[in-house]
């Protein structure tokens, strides 16, 4: 069957091998989250027409107006993964605590837990811009068969069985890794299923895109203002193009087929960064791994950072090597804005 009309189920079967799926948990996972990205799509395109738009009248732990959608996206894929039975557990920006998945008989003998972030950049939904869903998967640390604990979500990132994101844009996307590569597929609304229309997804090595907020520049470490300056001077290969949308996933997704680099620093406003590593900078920069990209937090590999609390911040800096190399050169100036956590980590000792 030729790879183009690989379906998202076709394909994970094709690869049994690389998907994990000794009991077909991990395919049943994927196949939930691939049923509850259809129904936010549907929601999402149709926001517009219904009186789903605007603010829900509710902030989430991170202080944010959560929009209707956050919420819909929010249950829609909690609800999904609950009835299913699929994991023990699930953690979510929407969602102060972790949330444990009782089985029938008050066990669940499942072994995977998810941390999502159920609809990223939902700020743009009412200008008709992209957002998207961004998950993690890992196996959980805990014994089988008892509630989860904070530890099962509290893992390094370079621990997850997968990652992937849903971009609800001109296309509705799903963009999934399971540590071999990175595969893109595509939804035909007329039929309902997920396509592979992007067979092994990477980073052009170097890039000519920045995506970074510059109205926050006066308020950022110094390294990002010099690299920033680099991207803009006068040279064979520069200025290089801002491109920035306000939707990570967006912008990602850009970037990995363009090449670029995506920065969310920390800053004045922001002393640890905006973006949250759990579910946020993790999934995100194994995607970018896989796609022989890079993450760091300008200083270390994202994927190496031990995680401290649920709905901790990092400063991000993502997308093709080279371009992530040469931001870190310039952030090794300042090795003072390496500590951006110092303080959590003091409390945690
Ligand atoms: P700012 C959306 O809220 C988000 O988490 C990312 O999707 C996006 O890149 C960033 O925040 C935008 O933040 O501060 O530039 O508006």
């Amino acid at each position: 069957m030729k790879s183009s009309h690989l379906t998202l189920g076709e394909f994970i079967i094709e690869n049994q091998k690389h998907y994990k799926s000794t009991t077909g948990e991990f395919t049943r996972l994927i196949s939930s989250i691939k049923l509850a990205a259809k129904v936010v799509n549907y929601k999402v395109n149709k926001a517009g027409l219904v009186n789903i738009l605007g603010e829900a009248g509710f902030t989430n732990i991170q202080g944010e107006h959560q929009q209707k959608l956050d919420i819909y996206a929010n249950k829609v894929f909690m609800e999904t993964l609950i009835n299913r039975e699929i994991v023990c557990g699930i953690a979510s920006e929407e969602e102060d605590e972790f949330i444990t998945i009782k089985g029938k008989h008050e066990t669940n003998e499942n072994k995977y837990v998810v941390l999502m972030d159920p609809l990223d950049g939902s700020s743009n939904i009412d200008v008709n811009v992209s957002v998207g869903t961004i998950f993690s998967i890992y196996r959980r640390v805990t014994p089988i068969g008892t509630p989860v604990d904070e530890m099962d979500f509290l893992q390094r990132g370079n621990q997850q069985v997968a990652a992937g994101y849903v971009v609800y844009g001109t296309s509705t996307m799903l963009v999934l890794t399971s540590g071999n590569g990175v595969n893109g597929f595509t939804l035909n609304p007329a039929i309902g299923s997920f396509y592979l229309s992007h067979p092994n997804m990477k980073f052009p090595k170097n890039g000519k895109i920045y995506s970074i907020n510059e109205g926050n520049y006066v308020h950022f470490p110094q390294g990002v203002k010099d690299y920033l300056k680099y991207c803009q001077e006068e040279k064979e290969d520069r200025p290089y193009t801002s491109r920035y949308i306000g939707s990570l996933v967006s912008d990602f997704h850009r970037n990995m087929i363009k090449g670029g680099i995506y920065i969310y620093p920390t800053s004045t406003k922001n002393p640890k960064g905006k973006l949250r590593l759990l579910y946020e900078c993790n999934p995100m920069a194994f995607l970018a791994e896989q796609a022989n990209g890079s993450a760091s937090d300008g200083y270390q590999r994202i994927l190496n950072i031990k995680p401290t609390e649920l709905h901790q911040r990092v400063p991000f800096f993502c997308g093709s090597k080279k371009m992530v190399l040469k931001a870190e050169e310039f952030m090794a100036k300042y090795p003072e804005d390496a500590k951006y956590n110092e303080e959590e980590l003091a409390e945690k000792k």
